[in-house]
């Protein structure tokens, strides 16, 4: 479907790093994105952002929960229920239980965060999520000290996600962070998309969004967050661990076993687009660089 597509993005669309440190002006300036022009000089460049349609953004997807091609989780994933849900939250934490949706979303404030977005695979978007920062949900539980990883797992239904009824990967899909990569302010549990809930195709109601690292780290439909001391083996890792690793920064220099990652093709420039160059960090060098310092990134990739 991806020819249908009119977009045309370039490098210099996306300010990622204008967005989120001014994201409270960027807030309180609108309500809808990309409305920000004219309300100071950080949301100028918030204003040149130029987020992929709602369209492509639901329309091709990795879930593999509903299957593997990019077209199955629109068809298939409404048929998962996300009301009610909770999100359990244990392991090292002051507070350990199971968080009702409900609860969670009175006490975070939404806010919104033009990201980009780019797969392992070589294509990329940029998407307008609504949500709130980890770190503000895992204060709902209160780290304790000898935390210092945090291990994510979606939901396990194969009743409602057909893609579970097959061994495709080991069910339930996992993945971790380290600690200070959960409590980097760029680091988001996304709820909403273009400031409407977020598809179940997308990670309904609740999917963390970390855009320096590879999409198959933002994991989707999360209903456990374990803090541990323990570096958490995610589920590409587990199943491929000399192609996907625990970081899985994106980083040009370092190449897919398979395949190039110096560059990317947009979702939505069309078939004969031509790839653009991919970011170290996805652009976020600025903001995340500092906490891979003296780490060689060819072995811890
Ligand atoms: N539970 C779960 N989370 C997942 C995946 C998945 O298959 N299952 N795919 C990942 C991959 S490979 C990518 S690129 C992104 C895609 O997010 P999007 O469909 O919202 O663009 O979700 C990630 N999160
Ligand atoms: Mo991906």
């Amino acid at each position: 479907m991806a020819h249908r597509w009119k977009n045309n993005l370039t490098m210099s669309d996306v300010t990622p790093r204008d967005t989120y440190l001014n994201r409270r002006r960027f807030l309180a300036a609108t309500a809808a994105l990309g409305v920000a022009a004219g309300a100071g000089p950080a949301q100028a460049s918030a204003a040149k952002l130029k987020p992929n349609s709602w369209q492509e953004i639901t329309n091709y997807n990795n879930f593999y929960e509903f299957g593997t091609g990019k077209e199955d989780p629109a068809a298939y994933a409404g048929a998962l229920t996300t009301s009610p849900w909770a999100v359990t939250i244990d392991g090292m934490v002051e507070r350990p239980g199971a968080f009702d949706m409900d609860d969670i979303l009175a006490a975070m404030t939404i806010e919104s965060r033009i990201y980009r977005l780019r797969c392992v695979e070589a294509w990329s978007m940029v998407v307008p999520w609504n949500g709130f920062e980890l770190a503000d949900l895992l204060a709902m539980a209160g780290v304790r000290p000898e935390a210092r990883y945090v291990r994510f797992e979606t939901l396990y239904r194969p009743e409602e996600m057909r893609g579970q009824r097959y061994p495709i990967v080991e069910w339930p899909y996992v993945e971790g962070l380290r600690l200070d990569e959960a409590m980097h302010p760029l680091t988001i549990m996304a709820t909403g998309l273009y400031d409407k809930p977020l598809p179940n195709q997308n990670g309904a109601p609740l999917r963390l969004v970390v855009p320096w690292k590879y999409g198959f780290k933002s994991i989707k439909s999360v209903v456990r967050i374990t803090l541990t001391d323990t570096q958490p083996r995610g589920t590409w890792e587990k199943s491929l661990p000399n192609e996907y690793g625990f970081y899985s920064n994106v980083n040009p220099n370092v190449d897919h076993p398979r395949w190039s990652q110096a560059s990317e093709r947009r979702i939505g420039g069309g078939l004969f687009a031509k790839k653009v160059p991919t970011l170290m960090f996805n652009g976020y060098e600025k903001d995340v660089a500092h906490m891979y310092q003296g780490m060689d990134l060819a072995k811890y990739y």
